[in-house]
């Protein structure tokens, strides 16, 4: 399916245009047909030669109705721009094509229809003019007759070229609908209809609206039923007797988890005049009122009225209705982090400045960042650059992942001549990163993580003063592994409580609890002697067979417990796991 909007001033024959290429009246009401005059959307399809079904949604052109006529063309990728033979060109025409030319819709036939009532060159050559100020700069023109048909067959033909033209968007993206009509059906319940850009629907979804979710119970595209429908096509969905009073023209109906609504939005705004601060956003069908923060040239700060589900690389419509002037927005950044620095809105636009939407700006604006978001923020990450640092759900781009291994390194560099290096979860708070498990991922050559410390690569030896310190202690316990040195010899050594524990870490001293020292063999040594003792033993047996005192028998048997080589008993004795009592 392919859908296609109508624009250009009042009266000038869209509407005639449509029925005499569909065969049906897009204007529906009453009051519109007695009038001769657009007031509501138009949903009309035909089938065209070589491209299949294609449907229009006929827009008013009355200046009363420009929102009407901004939630038809909003999510629209296709326009029919119409043009009067018989009229100079006019106000409304300039501002659906200056509309147009924001949402940068480049597809689009230029049409001059009443050709019966005045030669069509004039109007043709000026409207040429103004289309080529545009994004549809170079679109074919036909020249008709919605009265008498002339031309109708060209225009078939040029619409069937241009759609051929329009890629296909993917089916698989996130459902983003936007709503432009609800209505009730007797027996069935609330049916909406809207424009669907991309992704696929099928009965049975479910999709979020605001906070609330719906199920699609039916589907109907071009009136006919169908179990799915993939974008860009015009849908109706009937959601049964359960839909949320507020969801109309405006709502979105969403992949449940795919977007993330906000109301805070940086974008680049194109056009010269100056913004108003309280001006209006149009965005797909959707319309709010928003408060603009400028941040630097062509870049602002909107802050939206409500809550819209807006990606990265969307384009809408910024309206001052006083003046009807109208600028484009290109959304930049829909997630953007709050601005509290004096001077933050000023650094903010610099690096928006810098950005050229590719993955590699896009993690250079973020800095730390989860990859949920980004994905939610419709952040283009497929590839990955190369060098960007992932752990879980955080992404590091290469610059920032180079800056911060730097600082990591000279981190573990500050360590001390013991060169003890850090644990992650210290790193990632002298570094401000939010998840330890970054630390580990940053981790490379000269760096590397041992025992759950992040340590420089090839670490010097022990400095001199410490290992003679581990040579006497290794020369007193060499007679007798258990008299383990007491508080005045350790200090007497130069052995303080982090010198222990470095020397524990590495694996030249056992440890045992405070002040207590032993070699690392002595665990295997102490189950050696415990063994030849009856099982289960008591403590006073254990350490006299062992010739130590409690001082240390008491850490070494909790020690044994802890690593499960003994196990103890409700009556305080202890048997060596493994042996039966004897
Ligand atoms: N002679 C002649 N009259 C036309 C032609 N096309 C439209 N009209 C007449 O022009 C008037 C306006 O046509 P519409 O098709 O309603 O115009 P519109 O652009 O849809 O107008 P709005 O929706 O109100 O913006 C109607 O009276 C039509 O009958 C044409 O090709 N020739
Ligand atoms: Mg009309």
């Amino acid at each position: 399916v392919h859908v296609v909007a109508t624009a250009g001033h009042v009266d000038h024959g869209k509407s005639t245009l449509v029925r005499a290429l569909t065969g049906t009246d897009p204007d529906r009401l009453e009051q519109e047909r007695r009038r001769g005059l657009s007031i509501e959307l138009g949903y009309c399809w035909t089938e065209l030669d070589g491209v299949g079904e294609v449907a229009f949604v006929d827009v008013p052109g009355h200046e009363k109705f420009i929102a009407t006529t901004l939630a038809g063309v909003g999510p629209v990728p296709v326009t029919m721009f119409v043009v009067a033979a018989d009229d100079p060109w006019m106000p409304q025409a300039g501002e659906h094509l200056a509309a147009l030319d924001a949402l940068g819709v480049r597809h689009g036939v230029l049409v001059v229809t009443r050709a019966d009532l005045a030669d069509p060159a004039p109007a043709l050559a000026r409207a040429r003019v103004e289309l080529d100020r545009t994004s549809l700069r170079g679109a074919p023109s036909v020249v008709v007759s919605g009265r008498t048909g002339s031309g109708l067959g060209d225009l078939r033909a040029q619409l069937a070229a241009v759609l051929t033209d329009v890629p296909a968007p993917d089916p698989e993206a996130a459902v983003r609908l936007w709503v432009d009509r609800r209505f009730h059906v007797p027996g069935a319940g609330t049916v909406v209809t809207g424009t669907l850009p991309a992704g696929t629907v099928s009965v049975g979804d479910t999709l979020v609206a605001g906070d609330d979710e719906v199920r699609v119970r039916g589907l109907e595209s071009l009136e006919i039923p169908r179990d799915r429908v993939s974008g860009v096509a015009r849908v109706a969905l009937d959601l049964g007797g359960r839909a949320p009073d507020d969801l109309g023209r405006g709502s979105t109906l969403l992949t449940p988890g795919a977007f993330s609504p906000t109301v805070l939005v940086d974008v680049r705004l194109s056009g010269d005049a100056e913004v108003p601060e309280r001006p209006v956003l149009h965005v797909g069908a959707a319309l709010t009122g928003v408060h603009v923060r400028p941040l630097g040239a062509r870049l602002c700060r909107l802050t939206l009225d409500r809550a819209l589900p807006l990606r990265i690389g969307d384009r809408a419509i910024l309206r001052d209705p006083g003046s009807r002037t109208l600028w484009g927005v290109l959304v930049l950044d829909p997630a953007p982090p709050a601005l509290r620095r004096r001077g933050a809105a000023a650094a903010r636009a610099r690096a928006l400045e810098a950005h050229d939407g590719s993955p590699l700006a896009e993690l250079r604006l973020r800095g730390v960042v989860r990859r949920s978001l980004l994905e939610r923020a419709g952040a283009p990450l497929d590839p990955l650059p190369a060098g960007t640092v992932t752990a879980g759900d955080w992404l590091v781009g290469p610059e920032l992942a180079e800056e911060l291994r730097a600082r990591l390194t000279r981190l573990v560099g500050t360590t001390g001549a013991l060169d003890d290096g850090v644990t992650p979860a210290g790193a990632a708070n002298a570094l401000d990163l939010p998840d330890p498990a970054l630390v580990s991922a940053l981790v490379a050559p000269p760096l590397r993580s041992d025992r759950g410390r992040i340590v420089k690569h090839g670490r010097p030896a022990l400095p001199p003063e410490l290992a003679a310190a581990v040579d006497a202690v290794r020369q007193q316990l060499a007679e007798a592994p258990f008299a383990a040195p007491d508080a005045g010899r350790l200090a007497e050594l130069g052995l303080d409580a982090r010198a222990v524990a470095v020397l524990h870490r590495r694996g030249h001293l056992l440890r045992l609890g405070d002040g207590v020292v032993l070699l690392p063999g002595a665990t295997e040594r102490a189950v050696a002697v415990l063994r030849a003792l009856p099982q289960p033993f008591t403590t006073s047996e254990a350490r006299q067979a062992l010739g130590t005192s409690r001082r240390v028998a008491l850490p070494l048997l909790a020690h044994l417990d802890r690593i499960g080589r003994t196990v103890r008993l409700p009556d305080d004795r202890r048997r060596l796991r493994g042996t039966r009592p004897s």
